[in-house]
């Protein structure tokens, strides 16, 4: 008995693929626009660590579909590369004084092997990696439009700064005032930066979303992230003070309850608001306040504190004065960073006044007490004046009809989103192509100049002061200026990881091209890119970022769609299981035994343990190594393992018994093809009826990605085979078809073993007949008052009445109908009779 030789087989095919460029695609004109598709796969990071066994699960993925694409005669671009520029490599080479260059280039080495003993069908001469000179200088060409758009600009506000990793982030790496990569708490730092207008594309970003075929939870991500907000910017007049305060609201239906205003700490307003008994107590305020970060300042449990100004405020509608406080719960980054405090309807401001004595009005109908507690619900305008009796949609228009009749406010929209910050302190990203000169300013590098090098330094170790490990090169920063040859300085901050990712979709298209970064051509034969798979990790960070820079280029006119990427799918996450004693601390793996089925103890105490999922981690010794399965079981059993774990989209645990499972499946098939041996007779019906439904239903699971189900109809052939007598060739070549797009080794293998010559990626998928999928024989359900009692087994198309009288021909239902009288009879042919009795 031969073992399936998954080794010898992985390793001939692989070849074959490769010495025949079986996957190398162009862009053939004969083929129809509808037939051509664009996979894409989010590339990876390379980082020391290897591949890890969620990165072939969207690969497999994205490569069965496109394997099954070309079957229906579809021309496919399917490329990989790397987003091979950040932080590990950069933080190794500190460790280590290797060059991050050295690093990158042997994982990425690492990993480029790692993927392709998989077997994936990629388009091997499009690879591209974005610290490759010849990708970064498009990087930085891409900025210079961007720069020269006035999309770019320097800023000296404030920013969110990691003492980590010794950068500046933007928003989007701040997750719950954590850097998003080290969890260490955000500080503001007073740095100079560069900005990208990501906001100008606000609306933009926005409105398209609705045009995408994308999971609704990462469009609702991002229209939250972009956060459009609707009000109205309201005047107040300060007592005794030519000028005038600007607040944002929502609400300015409730001005009549507005007892107070906040201005931040940082508003430009609050030295001149500071009445001189107040100095000395405001400035204590502005320094404390200044050491906070903005989740301490805005945290809803956090205690409210504030300090008042010494100035009061006219309220426009009623003329009556109220006190300007200085609070940092009201951030200088939204909105004006001013606000009219409305304590009995928002509970901020409600904790505000109760904490520091202010006054609180009820202008919404209340169910209670708004001196205890503010009332955040909707209700009926009172003590409002014109307002009174209204709803709060009538309310708003008719106060903001009233603001702009007496030019003291009007309509405004505003957003949560903020310009990107755009610049790193750090060595290892692309060079910002600008050169600073003292008389003609910021000037672009050339475009003809492109790339700008990154120098080679000593010390890649961040200054940590605000400036780039590059800043200390004297020789590079000294330059000439491009405009008027004068001494001038480079630029020496570097891009984020996130710019090479913003764009690489589109030099896959065209990646070796040295005159620009995609023919217009090859760019309107492929994009948009019909379907991309990834994790969900990128719903605000990378998808955002390419929209936006993808846009700029459509404005441009160098790309031909509003959008990169029609088609969006995110892959579940691969866990593991974990072992978890009583007081719900984790035992390692390795220290687990299983002494039953599902029944797990720690090997020290023979402490019974509940098996949980959990996150791979080393600390928990649960995590998988692709290397070792593939080695162990073969890339075909990798594969078709992780498609049959679960729907792609849902998050699962790694099970190795599951593993093993597919690989006996595997065997099963191999020993079909080896020992059975192929027979030159036709197909019972019985068998062929089985293997078009396998058809119809492997054809219509692969187009909607849902391959578990798939896989599980080729099992039910596969189990048929076992138990017919013979193995028609007709089978064997179509299960061969079947099989290619998930188990393409293995497919190719009994494909050539059948005697053909041709390979599987040059034939056609294979095609079946309806009228051999549907059942003859259907299962007929009685129901009593829409009760299942009863059911038979008849032949498929009886008619209304027949049905009927068959039903009432059953015993079952004789029994439930006596004594009953029949109120209603309803058939659904084919299907199920109930009768309604009384
Ligand atoms: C009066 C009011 C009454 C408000 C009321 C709310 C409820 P969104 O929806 O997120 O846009 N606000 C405005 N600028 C702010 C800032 N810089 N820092 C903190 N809070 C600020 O929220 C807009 C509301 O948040 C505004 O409407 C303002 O409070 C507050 F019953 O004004 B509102
Ligand atoms: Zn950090």
């Amino acid at each position: 008995m031969s073992k399936y030789p998954f080794h010898e087989i992985e390793t001939k095919w692989q070849r074959y693929w490769e010495e025949h460029q079986s996957f190398a695609v162009t862009e053939d004109e004969r083929v129809p626009a509808d037939k051509r598709m664009y996979v894409l796969d989010m590339f990876p990071y390379p980082s020391g660590a290897g591949l890890h066994v969620g990165h072939p699960e969207g690969y497999t993925a994205t490569d069965i579909y496109c394997r099954f694409l070309r079957m229906q005669g579809y021309n496919v671009l399917h490329p990989m590369g790397f987003d091979s520029f950040g932080l590990p490599a950069e933080n190794y080479a500190i460790k280590t004084g290797t060059h991050p260059r050295t690093t990158t280039e042997k994982n990425i080495e690492n990993f480029r092997k790692q993927i392709k003993s998989l077997g994936f069908s990629y388009d091997w001469n499009r690879e591209v990696s974005t610290h490759s000179s010849d990708y970064y200088r498009w990087t930085q060409w891409i900025f210079l439009q961007l720069f020269k758009k006035g999309l770019a600009y320097e800023s000296h506000t404030p920013i969110n700064w990691c003492d980590q990793c010794k950068t500046g982030l933007a928003n989007e790496e701040v997750k719950d005032g954590k850097c998003e990569r080290c969890g260490t708490p955000v500080v503001r730092k007073n740095i100079r930066q560069w900005v990208l207008k990501i906001t100008e594309y606000a609306d933009k970003l926005l409105n398209d979303l609705d045009s995408l075929d994308w999971p609704e939870s990462v469009k609702l991500m991002q229209r939250n992230w972009i956060g459009r907000s609707e009000g109205a910017s309201v005047f107040f007049r300060i007592d005794g003070l030519d000028a005038q305060l600007e607040v944002y609201t929502t609400r300015p239906d409730t001005l009549f309850g507005a007892t107070y205003m906040v201005v931040a700490p940082e508003h430009p307003l609050v030295s001149s608001l500071t009445k001189s008994a107040q100095t000395e107590a405001v400035a204590e305020y502005l320094e404390a306040s200044a050491r906070k970060s903005d989740l301490e300042r805005t945290d809803l449990a956090k205690d409210k504190t504030g300090v008042f100004s010494g100035s009061y405020a006219i309220n426009p509608v009623n003329g009556k004065r109220i006190p300007i406080w200085i609070a940092d719960y009201v951030l200088i980054s939204y909105g004006t960073g001013a606000i009219m405090a409305v304590p009995a309807h928002d509970t901020r401001d409600w904790e505000f006044a109760k904490k520091f004595d202010l006054p609180i009005i009820e202008v919404l109908k209340s169910d209670i007490d708004v001196q205890t507690q503010a009332w955040t619900e909707d209700g009926l305008h009172v003590n409002s004046d014109f307002l009174d009796g209204l709803n709060k949609e009538d309310a708003i228009n008719a106060m903001l009809s009233w603001l702009e009749e007496h030019k003291l406010g009007s309509k405004a929209v505003n957003y949560k989103l903020r310009d990107w910050v755009f610049s790193r302190q750090r060595y290892w990203g692309e060079p910002i192509p600008l050169v600073h000169c003292p008389k003609c300013g910021t000037v672009p590098v050339p475009e003809d100049q492109l790339p700008l090098l990154l120098p080679e330094v000593t010390s890649y170790e961040p200054s940590g002061t605000g400036e780039s490990p590059l800043a200390k090169i004297d020789s590079w920063v000294n330059t000439t200026c491009p405009v008027c040859g004068g001494a001038a300085k480079r630029e020496t901050n570097t891009m984020p990881q996130w710019a090479g990712s913003c764009w690489y979709y589109l030099r896959y298209l065209d990646p070796k091209n040295t005159e620009c970064f995609v023919s217009p051509e090859k760019e309107q034969y492929w994009m948009p890119v019909d379907l991309y798979v990834g994790g969900a990790e990128h719903a605000v960070l990378h998808l955002l970022y390419a929209r936006f820079w993808h846009k700029v280029l459509y404005d441009l006119g160098i790309v031909s769609t509003a959008e990169p990427f029609k088609r969006l799918v995110n892959q579940g996450m691969i866990t593991s299981y974990a072992y978890q004693r009583k007081d719900k601390s984790l035992v390692p793996t390795d220290m687990v035994e299983e002494v039953g089925t599902d029944v797990f103890v720690e090997k020290a105490t023979g402490q019974q343990l509940e098996r949980v999922v959990a996150k791979m981690s080393k600390s928990l010794k649960n995590v998988i190594n692709p290397d070792e399965i593939i080695n162990e079981y073969g890339a075909d059993s990798m594969r078709m393992y992780e498609m049959f774990m679960g729907p792609l989209e849902v998050s699962k645990p790694w099970s190795t018994t599951g593993l093993i499972g597919v690989y006996r499946f595997l065997d099963r098939i191999w020993r079909l093809y080896d020992e059975k041996g192929v027979s030159e007779d036709a197909p019972s019906l019985e068998l062929n009826k089985t293997l078009h439904k396998t058809i119809k239903k492997v054809t219509g699971d692969t187009n909607n990605l849902n391959f578990n189900t798939a896989i599980s109809q080729m099992m039910v052939l596969v189990n048929e085979l076992y138990k017919v007598e013979t193995f028609p060739r007709e089978v064997a070549e179509s299960l061969a078809k079947l099989l290619a797009p998930y188990v393409p080794h293995l497919a190719e293998e009994l494909w050539q073993r059948l005697g053909q010559t041709e390979s599987l990626t040059k034939v056609s998928w294979p095609t079946y007949q309806e009228e051999l999928t549907v059942d003859d024989e259907i299962e007929l359900v009685f129901q009593i008052n829409g009760k299942v009692r009863s059911k038979t087994t008849v032949t498929k198309g009886l008619d209304k009445d027949a049905s009927l009288a068959l039903a009432k021909a059953d015993e079952k239902i004789q029994g439930w109908l006596e004594g009953k009288s029949i109120v209603k009879e309803i058939v659904v042919p084919d299907k199920l009779v109930n009768i309604v009795v009384r």
